[in-house]
């Protein structure tokens, strides 16, 4: 008899079928993105520019990440439901935390939150608890059937480049989590240093400034996604919920009651007076995941400890000069000019 966990039984699964699809989905669509206009990237990769947004080649390094061939996958074959919900981030604004907390709320009843031992995200990465559309759904969806009953996706696509079956099902609910530019490009920095191949040496914060100011991280230019989905929210107040990562450690117990709310899970009474809604904060804190996710790599083959840095608010200040953040100022100044977004 097998002593594997379901755990690593499904992540062993999810491993196979993502290597047998990788290579189907990038050489679908080669003819069609090769025509695009695209820069270089890091470690012999392309970023190509597809409606407005950049998107990684997606070779085989770094291959845990969303791609041009996978957001075209998903564009043309991803069916949405008029009930599902979707958690829509820039990448390293808060994805895997959101994540966390949407399927804690949402499954609370089927996972007791206080069981020490069985709750899925005390075993497994918030990445392999919920899929990106992009990623996981397109190689794996019959494998994740058990897991998204509750209907739970993820995307990092921009908002005008949803799936349309996503925007024409009027689905149930859209949460964005947007954060500080200077957060999300230390975060990024960092986490691509983590990744980076050896052999290509480290990036410097230079480098990974320069990039990020001209718009070209994968899914960026940060300031259109941010208010791609800004503006949807306001379009759709009651189906678009736009969230800060920086309101959410400022408050979380509070963002957490909304957030269920919004969710169309909201706590009972009874389940206020039990505490529950400060139990999932605190199985989703940052503490608690960190410590979870030590070792190990996800189904998309990234290390589990990537996804967890610092978790804090404020760090880019010991990574730039006061010149770099005064020119991000001055860009987000610019672009976020007319748009009530702060921090
Ligand atoms: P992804 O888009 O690649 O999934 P994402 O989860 O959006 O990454 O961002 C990672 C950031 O969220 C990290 O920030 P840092 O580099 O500034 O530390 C990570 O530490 C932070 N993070 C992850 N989980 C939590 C959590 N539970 N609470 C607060 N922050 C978290």
């Amino acid at each position: 008899m097998s002593s594997a966990t379901p755990s690593q039984s499904s992540e062993r699964c999810l491993e196979s079928l993502k290597v047998a699809n990788l290579s189907l989905i990038l050489d679908r669509y080669m003819d069609t993105y090769n025509t695009f206009p695209k820069e270089k990237f890091y470690m012999n990769e392309d970023l190509y520019l597809y409606q407005g947004f950049w998107y990684r080649s997606g070779g085989l390094v770094l291959h845990g990440f969303i791609s041009i061939g996978t957001v075209m996958a998903a564009q043309e074959t991803f069916q949405a439901n008029p009930y599902d919900i979707y958690l829509a981030t820039l990448p390293k604004s808060g994805t895997t935390w959101l994540k966390a907390l949407a399927f804690a709320i949402v499954n609370r009843t089927k996972y007791k939150t206080n069981s020490l031992s069985t709750h899925p995200l005390l075993i497994s990465n918030p990445h392999d608890c919920l899929p990106f559309i992009e990623h996981e759904v397109l190689r794996t969806r019959p494998t994740y059937a058990d897991l998204s009953d509750a209907h739970l996706f993820a995307t990092h696509i921009p908002y005008p480049s949803l799936p349309k079956s996503i925007i024409d099902s009027g689905c149930r609910v859209v949460i964005y989590i947007c954060r500080n530019p200077k957060g999300v490009l230390i975060s990024w920095f960092h986490f691509i240093n983590k990744l980076i191949e050896k052999s290509y040496g480290s990036l410097i914060i230079e480098e990974v400034f320069e990039r990020f100011c001209k718009g070209m991280t994968p899914c960026g230019p940060y300031w259109d996604h941010v208010k791609s989905y800004y503006k949807a929210s306001l379009e759709h107040p009651t189906r678009i919920m736009f969230l800060t990562y920086e309101n959410m450690i400022n408050d979380s117990e509070n963002n957490v009651k909304r957030l269920a709310e919004f969710l169309g899970y909201p706590f009972t009474e009874e389940e206020k007076a039990n505490g529950v809604l400060q139990e999932i904060v605190k199985l989703c804190s940052f503490e608690n995941l960190s410590e979870v996710n030590k070792n190990g790599k996800t189904c998309g083959g990234v290390p589990k400890n990537a996804f967890f840095r610092q978790g804090k608010v404020g760090d880019w200040s010991n990574y730039l000069t006061d010149e770099m953040s005064n020119v991000i100022d001055q860009i987000t100044l610019e672009k976020f000019n007319g748009f009530d977004i702060t921090f």
